[in-house]
């Protein structure tokens, strides 16, 4: 090989390499890890809501009972923080979706002085509730685990009835097409983490709604 051929051959394989290093720098696309099974549920407003009605949108969906004295808060809270971080063109493409798994205190309008009371947009965040037989299905359709461990009635004639459960986290991100993205499965993922995931999705440029 000559000279020439030589620094053809070093040009190609500098062009080949630098093909490849841009491919591994780009960022890395979510993979479709599996249909999001659709459900219908009971909203804030005792309107009824199916997960498939959000087609277009992308979905970031958690499971919380509202007398939770910590984790689903935080939970909640965090959401809430990344949405904020948003631009507001994403923020038009995200819903927001919260299943309670304790139908029996969180109906309607528990979940709606629960969103009043903490801040969270209900015109953009669904508080799901449904019968005991549903919210089972869905629970068990997204892996959720949870177990009552106190039942409290506080006091004579007080309303308040407050539930402890033992409870796993599941947060889902549901892409324009109804398939789960990513799980994440505790409260201690950055921002940030949520806010590309999201970012990469809203990215793509499906907006049929
Ligand atoms: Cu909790």
């Amino acid at each position: 090989m000559g000279v020439q051929g030589r620094t053809i051959t070093a040009v190609a394989f500098i062009i080949m390499m630098s093909i490849v290093l841009g491919a591994c720098t780009a960022k890395a696309q979510l993979p479709i890890l599996r249909e999001a099974p659709d459900f219908a549920l009971t909203n804030q407003d005792g309107l009824e809501v199916q997960l498939s009605d959000f087609r277009g949108k992308v979905v970031i969906m958690d499971f919380i009972y509202t007398s939770c004295p910590d984790v689903c808060g935080r939970l909640n809270n965090k959401l809430k923080t990344v949405r904020d971080q948003l631009e507001v063109g994403q923020k038009q493409d995200l819903v927001l979706i919260s299943v309670s798994f304790d139908p029996e205190v969180d109906t309607p309008e528990v979940l709606k002085q629960y969103a009043t009371e903490r801040g969270f947009d209900a015109s953009t965040w669904q508080f799901l509730t449904g019968t005991a037989e549903q919210i089972r299905q869905v629970t068990d359709d997204y892996g959720v685990q949870y177990e009552l461990v106190e039942d409290n009635h506080e006091g004579e004639g007080s309303h308040q009835h407050i539930h402890a459960f033992s409870h796993n986290i599941v947060v889902v991100l549901i892409d324009w097409d109804g398939m789960i993205r990513k799980t994440y499965g505790h409260v201690f993922f950055p921002d940030t983490e949520m806010i590309d995931d999201i970012t990469s999705l809203l990215g793509k440029g499906h907006k049929e709604a």
